[in-house]
C-alpha cells in the first residue's frame, strides 16, 4: 500500500477543479435551457452508471468467445446481452455488431464491408438533409468512395424519387443509402430497397435519427428491406453516445471484420454495457409511450411554429424533427438560432430545400422534441416554445426583452428535471456560462 498513488481514489472536484467546474456549468446549462437539437437527448441515470463503470479498465479486442486477452468472461456476457437485446429490439434483423464507437464509424464499417475504395454509391446530399458521412467532399466517405447524390423536391421538400431512380440508373452504384439528419417525413425503405435491388445495388439504411422511433414501432422499420443498417444509440434511442451496425446473416463476417480489426482496436466495453442497458430499456412499454409523446410533441410544435410565422418545410412532420424556413420572420437561420440561444432555447441553423445561403448562415432552423419530451414536457410547453421563439426573434436587438424571456424559459425548464442531474451536482456548480452558438448540424 505504501507505494500506492494516493490520488487514485480522489474525486474530480478535489483533483481537477477546472474540469469539475466545466461539468457543473454544463449541468446547469442543461437544467436551465430547453434542448431542442433534434439529435440530442438526456440518457438514463442507469446508462451513465454503466458508462462510468470499471468496464472502462478492460481490453477485449475481438468478439465474445474469441478475444485476444484473458479475463474477458464478464465483458463477453455484456457484449452478448447487448447483441441479443439489439436483435430483439429490431425484429427481422439478423446480425449486429455493437462495437462501433459512433454512427460515422458504423457507416464507414458498412462501407468497408460492402465496397472497395473508389466504388460508387448513391446517397442524399448533405445540403438536402443527408449526413456528412454519406459522401460529403470533406469526409472520408466522399474522398475514398465515389458518391452521386439525390435530394428533395424544391416545391414540397419530399424525397425526389425520380432523382433517386436517375442517380441509381446512371451511377450503377454498389450501395444506395437511405437515411437523413434533417428530413421530417417517413422514409419509405421498401421503395428504396426496390430501386437499389432492381439495379443490382445493396441498400444501406442509416437510421441514426429515427432508431428509437423504429424500435418503438412508430416509424416503419428498415428490416427486412435493407442489406446493411447503421445507427447511433444516443439520439431518439436515448442510450450512450455510440454506434451499432447490422448486417444480413451472409454479411455478418464482413461487418465484424470491418469494425475489428478493420477500423477499430479495443472495444469500449463500458459503452457497450451502457448500450445493453439502453436496449433493455427500449424494449419496455414505457419507451413506446415516450416515443409516441415525442411524435405528438413534434406535431404540436410544428403547428405552433407555423401559427407564429415560421414556414414549416413539408407542412409538418411525421417524426421527431421539424425543419423551418425562418426568412418570413425577417431573419437567417444563424440569426434565429442566436436569438433563441440568448433566451435558453437551443436549436440549430439548417439549410432548407432550395437553399440560397451558405451552411454557416442558412435560411432555416431545425427543431426536435426527443430531449424536451424526456424531461416530461408536453403540448403546453411546445406551444410556449413556439411563442417564445417568435418573440425572441422579434426582440433580437432588445437585450432587456430577451432577458425577460430567458427568465421565463429557465423557470419552466426547472419544473422539468434533467434525468440523473442530482441536487449535489448542481450545488457544486460554478456561475452559469452561456455556451457558444450551435453550428449547422453535420
Ligand atoms: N450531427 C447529428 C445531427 O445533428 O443530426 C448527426 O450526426
Amino acid at each position: 500500500m505504501a507505494d500506492r498513488d494516493p490520488l487514485m481514489d480522489r474525486s474530480i472536484r478535489e483533483l481537477d477543479p477546472a474540469i469539475a467546474d466545466a461539468i457543473a456549468r454544463e449541468s446547469r446549462r442543461q437544467r436551465d435551457h430547453i434542448e431542442l437539437i433534434a439529435s440530442e437527448n438526456y440518457t438514463y441515470a442507469a446508462v451513465r452508471e454503466a458508462q462510468g463503470s470499471v468496464l472502462t479498465n478492460k481490453y477485449a479486442e475481438g468478439y465474445p468467445g474469441k478475444r485476444y486477452y484473458a479475463g474477458c468472461e464478464f465483458v463477453d456476457d455484456v457484449e452478448n446481452l447487448a447483441r441479443e437485446r439489439a436483435l430483439q429490439l429490431y425484429p427481422g434483423s439478423e446480425h449486429v455488431n455493437v462495437q462501433p464507437h459512433s454512427g460515422a464509424s458504423a457507416n464507414l464499417a458498412a462501407f468497408a464491408a460492402s465496397m472497395q475504395p473508389g466504388d460508387r454509391f448513391v446517397a442524399m446530399d448533405l445540403s438536402q438533409g443527408g449526413h456528412l458521412s454519406h459522401g460529403a467532399a470533406v469526409n472520408v466517405s466522399g474522398k475514398w468512395f465515389s458518391p452521386t447524390f439525390y435530394g428533395v423536391r424544391p416545391d414540397d421538400g419530399l424525397v425526389d424519387w425520380d432523382g433517386v431512380e436517375r442517380a441509381v440508373a446512371t451511377a450503377k452504384p454498389k450501395i444506395v443509402i437511405a437515411g437523413a439528419s434533417a428530413y421530417p417525413r417517413t422514409l419509405d425503405f421498401e421503395r428504396f430497397a426496390a430501386i437499389a435491388h432492381a439495379h443490382g445495388a445493396q441498400l444501406l439504411v442509416d437510421m441514426a435519427h429515427i432508431s428509437g422511433l423504429v424500435a418503438a414501432g412508430v416509424h416503419p422499420s428498415p428490416f427486412p428491406h435493407a442489406d446493411w443498417v447503421t445507427s447511433t444509440t444516443h439520439k431518439t434511442l436515448r442510450g450512450p453516445r455510440a454506434g451499432i451496425a447490422f448486417a444480413r446473416a451472409d454479411g455478418a463476417a464482413a461487418i465484424d471484420k470491418a469494425v475489428f480489426p478493420g477500423l477499430q482496436g479495443g472495444p469500449l466495453m463500458h459503452v457497450i454495457a451502457a448500450k445493453a442497458v439502453a436496449f433493455g430499456l427500449a424494449l419496455r412499454p414505457e419507451f413506446r409511450d415516450y416515443m409516441q409523446r415525442t411524435l405528438d410533441n413534434a406535431k404540436t410544435l410544428a403547428n405552433a411554429l407555423a401559427a407564429n410565422g415560421f414556414r414549416v418545410i413539408t407542412g409538418g412532420t411525421d417524426n421527431h424533427l421539424i425543419l423551418c424556413d425562418v426568412t418570413p420572420l425577417g431573419v437567417t437561420g444563424k440569426e434565429a438560432t442566436a436569438a433563441l440561444e440568448s433566451i435558453g432555447v437551443t436549436i440549430n441553423k439548417n439549410s432548407i430545400p432550395g437553399e440560397t445561403r451558405s451552411p454557416m448562415v442558412t435560411s432555416g432552423v431545425r427543431y426536435g422534441t426527443p430531449a424536451a419530451t424526456t424531461r416530461g414536457m408536453g403540448p403546453r410547453e411546445m406551444e410556449q416554445i413556439a411563442t417564445w421563439s417568435a418573440e425572441a426573434i422579434a426582440a433580437r436587438e432588445n437585450p432587456a426583452a430577451l432577458a425577460a424571456i430567458e427568465r421565463e424559459v429557465a423557470k419552466v425548464a426547472r419544473e422539468f428535471p434533467v434525468p440523473g442531474l442530482d441536487a449535489r451536482t448542481l450545488a457544486d456548480e460554478a456561475p452559469s456560462a452561456r455556451h457558444a452558438a450551435t453550428s449547422d448540424a453535420p
